[in-house]
């Protein structure tokens, strides 16, 4: 694993600016965060199934396959007043949600979400429109941040809601705690090792490797933990599945 690259992911968020990294409510000094750090990953009695392969990494890629151009696709920038908001003050306001079936809800700043183990990792995004693009991310793996909020064992899905909407409905995507788990599965805060830029989800998106681009969801708000999903939006469990009859399941 190529996991954890504390140095260039301080280098990077130092573009964040303002974003202070001391204070009181530490979030390394809180006890919970301590024991889920140490503990010997005891992750999610259904994380520890090895589903079909489900478990496998996507196939990672150095740094000279890197594609020198990475497309914006989709929303390049949500349209509300409240992202604006977060933008003129680099997201320092920024707070991830965390709620639903969880024992204690969060709400994460980025400097609380780079307290996290980082991993960095070089895949190839696949986008049903039939283009890729090969690019460097880097961010907390969800596991930990699910496991901090103490994700209860009801839960089955986990939903990314976004800032934006296309048209009248709010982007949102969800997958299953198999791929909630799965050691590539990160909110990238960085992207070739910069800030990740507004128009790939800045301050954060999901990285779900297995899967097409659609999955990716960018902008990320809110992350809840759902028994199930048929009875959220149009039922299908993300934006593309509701409108565009794209699968749910997109794996790759
Ligand atoms: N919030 C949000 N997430 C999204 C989209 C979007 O429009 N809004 N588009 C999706 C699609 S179809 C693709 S291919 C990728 C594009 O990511 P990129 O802009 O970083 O290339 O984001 C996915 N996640
Ligand atoms: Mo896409």
């Amino acid at each position: 694993m190529n996991g954890i690259d504390r140095r260039s992911l301080i280098a990077g968020i130092a573009g964040f600016g303002g974003l202070s990294l001391a204070g009181c409510d530490r979030l390394d000094r809180s006890p919970a965060f301590k024991a889920i750090l140490q503990s010997s990953e005891k992750l999610h009695y259904r994380a520890q199934r090895i589903v079909a392969g489900r478990d496998t990494l996507a196939r990672e890629y150095s740094v000279a396959d890197m594609s020198p151009r990475f497309r914006v696709n989709g929303t390049a920038m949500p349209n509300t007043p409240e992202y604006a908001a977060m933008v003129a003050n680099n997201f320092a306001d920024y707070r991830l949600v965390v709620d639903g079936l969880v024992a204690r809800p969060l709400a994460l700043s980025l400097g609380d979400l780079i307290r996290f183990p980082q991993r960095a990792q070089i895949t190839r995004h696949d986008c049903v429109e039939g283009w890729s693009a090969i690019g460097k991310w880097q961010g907390p793996q969800l596991g930990p941040i699910l496991r901090l909020a103490g994700l209860s064992t009801q839960a089955n899905f986990i939903v990314f809601h976004c800032a934006d909407s296309i048209g009248a409905a709010q982007y949102y995507e969800s997958i299953d705690i198999v791929d909630a788990f799965h050691p590539q599965t990160i909110l990238a805060l960085l992207m070739n090792d910069q800030k990740l830029p507004i128009g790939h989800g800045a301050p954060a998106r999901l990285r779900v490797e297995r899967q097409l681009g659609y999955k990716n969801a960018k902008f990320v708000m809110r992350i809840e933990a759902r028994r199930r999903i048929d009875d959220l939006f149009a039922g299908k469990g993300g934006y593309w599945e509701d409108h565009g009859d794209y699968a749910w399941y997109a794996g790759i």
